[in-house]
């Protein structure tokens, strides 16, 4: 463990760096930049300025309220197929442009935070940073964003000289990467609409704490667009997180088309059209590649899956009981996928044929969920007929481990929800990621037994308890659902998010084992219009908890007095790179607060 120290530094502006760097000084020399400057890179060996042209634009969206895409309008746009993950050049090449991009094209630092009555620099006898290095140190053949952002160094250091020399440097392409959206954060525009950084000389070096960071979207309750996907992708990006958990299937809908059995979406989507084609998920792996995120499918099983009834009926138990939906299932429409079934086999096989291979250049992840099984939808269940988990556990067993074989064959890890080890009690392969929801007990149940675990409890880290939500459940309707009591209580804002800690409860000796975590945007009451503003800026809040660790460098939680004006600054450039977050104070607050 390094031990660090951390200057509080006070200068005319804040330096508003989110997630906050692990060492950071700086002084209060003005400085300029211009479209004129360089950016020149080094890899290892070989010198040059932009070598490959950045694939395509990513679009920032110019203006700051066009968030929220049109719900529906599907993109159709896009012409080429990725199906290979970007090389590490060209993860450069995109985060250079991106900067570029952030720093000359978008008013990406509103007038919100300069204090009232604030000087800006003198225009006259402007100082201009001459050139921004890149160098990637160490030689790192196939540095691609594959297999795993997590596994590789994503640490960076970056230094920008009182004379206007700025270097970033790092052990892989990943880690220039993150040190070019911090550069880009800076910068501060000038209202003559030049852009400046009142803050030389700069010295920061940066290492995330955990190496999983990720948002999950449940995409099957609502659609979403690519578009709107993308739009996430960018602020997960943004905020140095490196890993976009996409819960493409559950009960309501299956939006996802799978060639090999393309009655799935035709029959299970909302509309033969709100699916994602094969382009569009190719397109989605690739477009969360270049910019260091990880795009990891979850195909939610055996529970949560009746949308696979409307064109497989043989294949689901327990379909869409009413009215007592709830002796059967967490959440309606009850279903699901019958126990001891060859036909169920048969099924998965042919999907995870058509689907693995897609995967892989992309991610080493697979989610096979396993969330919220009921034991009294095998009641219903004509191959097994029981409730009974001494007999349905063995069949449990027999069903993940050959889910777990044909992953493995295909050459990817899964990943499961923490019931399947802690509930279902099921010997689980070493390398079996568990994903946790429930408790920080569930956390340290699942590292005691060996598992690499994934934190988010929901009293914390679910997104879906936002402002209404859920406060109005009616139990007479069946097709509604309301998950816990106190679900909502206390409110769930961003300081109740950024008060989590994910190592709270383990033991010292297993935290390692805690990789990181995800917060979660379940979205039964969360479509288009409202989803920047459900996870952003509280999403932020996880970004900076798992990327710079739950306590301080004095070892206290983070004070969110300290954070609440930078995050206030961040969701400002959220909102100017086209993302609806939502404020979380009034401007009064930052500009009187100087
Ligand atoms: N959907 C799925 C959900 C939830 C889960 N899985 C959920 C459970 C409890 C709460 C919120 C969301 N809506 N597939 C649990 C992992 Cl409080």
């Amino acid at each position: 463990m390094i031990t660090l120290l951390l200057f509080p530094l006070f200068t005319s502006l804040a330096s508003a760096i989110w997630p906050i760097p692990t060492s950071y000084t700086h002084g209060e020399t003005v400085l300029w930049i211009s479209k004129d400057t360089s950016f020149d890179w080094a890899g290892a060996g070989d010198v040059g300025t932009l070598k490959v042209q950045p694939n395509y634009d990513l679009d920032f969206r110019t203006n700051s309220n066009a968030y929220a895409t049109t719900q529906y309008e599907g993109d159709r746009t896009r012409l080429k197929r990725y199906s290979e993950a970007p090389t590490g050049d060209e993860m450069i090449d995109q985060a250079i442009y991106s900067a570029k991009q952030t720093l000359f094209k978008k008013n990406f630092v509103p007038w919100k935070f300069h204090p009232r009555n604030w000087t800006e620099p003198s225009t006259e006898n402007r100082t201009y940073i001459s050139n921004v290095r890149v160098e990637v140190l160490q030689d790192d053949p196939g540095d691609i964003a594959k297999p795993l952002a997590g596994t590789v160094d994503e640490s960076y250091a970056l230094e920008l000289s009182e004379g206007g020399n700025v270097s970033i440097t790092a052990n892989s392409s990943l880690g220039i990467v993150r040190g070019l959206v911090t550069f880009t954060q800076l910068f501060y525009k000038h209202s003559d609409g030049g852009a400046y950084t009142p803050l030389a000389p700069v010295i920061i070096f940066d290492i995330p704490v955990f190496q999983h960071r990720g948002i999950n979207l449940d995409v099957s309750r609502n659609y979403f667009s690519v578009k709107d996907i993308e739009r996430t992708i960018d602020a997960v990006a943004y905020n140095k997180m490196n890993r976009f958990h996409l819960h493409i299937t559950d009960a309501q809908s299956w939006p996802l088309e799978i060639p090999a059995l393309p009655e799935l979406s035709a029959k299970g989507a909302y509309r033969p059209d709100l699916v994602y084609t094969t382009d569009d998920f190719a397109n989605l792996q690739y477009y969360a590649s270049i910019q260091g995120v990880e795009l990891i499918t979850e195909i939610d099983m055996p529970g949560h899956t009746s949308s696979i009834a409307l064109s497989h009926p043989e294949l689901i138990a327990a379909y869409n009981i009413q009215p007592d939906w709830d002796t059967y299932c967490a959440e309606p429409p009850c279903g699901t996928l019958k126990l001891n079934s060859t036909k169920v086999e048969d099924f998965l096989k042919k999907l995870f044929d058509d689907l693995l291979p897609r995967i892989l250049p992309f991610s080493s992840y697979f989610h096979t969920g396993g969330d919220e099984v009921n034991k009294n939808s095998y009641l219903k269940d004509d191959t097994v007929n029981s409730n009974d988990s001494t007999i349905l556990q063995p069949f449990m067993q027999k069903f993940i481990d050959r889910n777990h074989d044909q992953i493995r064959a295909a050459g990817l890890t899964p990943v499961v929800w923490e019931e399947m080890l802690l509930d279902w009690n099921l010997t689980l392969g070493s390398d079996v990621i568990v994903q946790s929801w429930q408790s920080d007990e569930a956390v340290a149940q699942i590292v005691a037994k060996g598992h690499k675990a994934l934190v988010g409890n929901y009293k914390y880290w679910y997104l879906d308890c936002g402002k209404g939500q859920w406060l109005n459940f009616d139990p007479s309707v069946s097709a509604q659902y309301y998950p816990y009591e106190d679900y909502c209580a206390p409110f769930h804002n961003w300081r109740l998010a950024y008060s989590y800690d994910p190592l709270g409860g383990v033991p010292a000796d297993a935290q390692h084992l805690v990789i990181g975590g995800e917060a979660h945007m379940w979205a039964e009451q969360t479509d288009p219009t409202n989803v920047d503003r459900m996870i952003w800026p509280r999403g932020s809040a996880v970004a900076e908890i798992l990327w710079s660790g739950a306590k301080d460098s004095m070892g206290r939680n983070r004070s969110q007095i300290d954070a609440a004006p930078r995050l206030s600054e961040m969701r400002e450039r959220l909102v100017a790179r086209g993302i609806g977050a939502e404020p979380i104070q009034m401007p009064y607050c930052t500009m009187e607060g100087t």
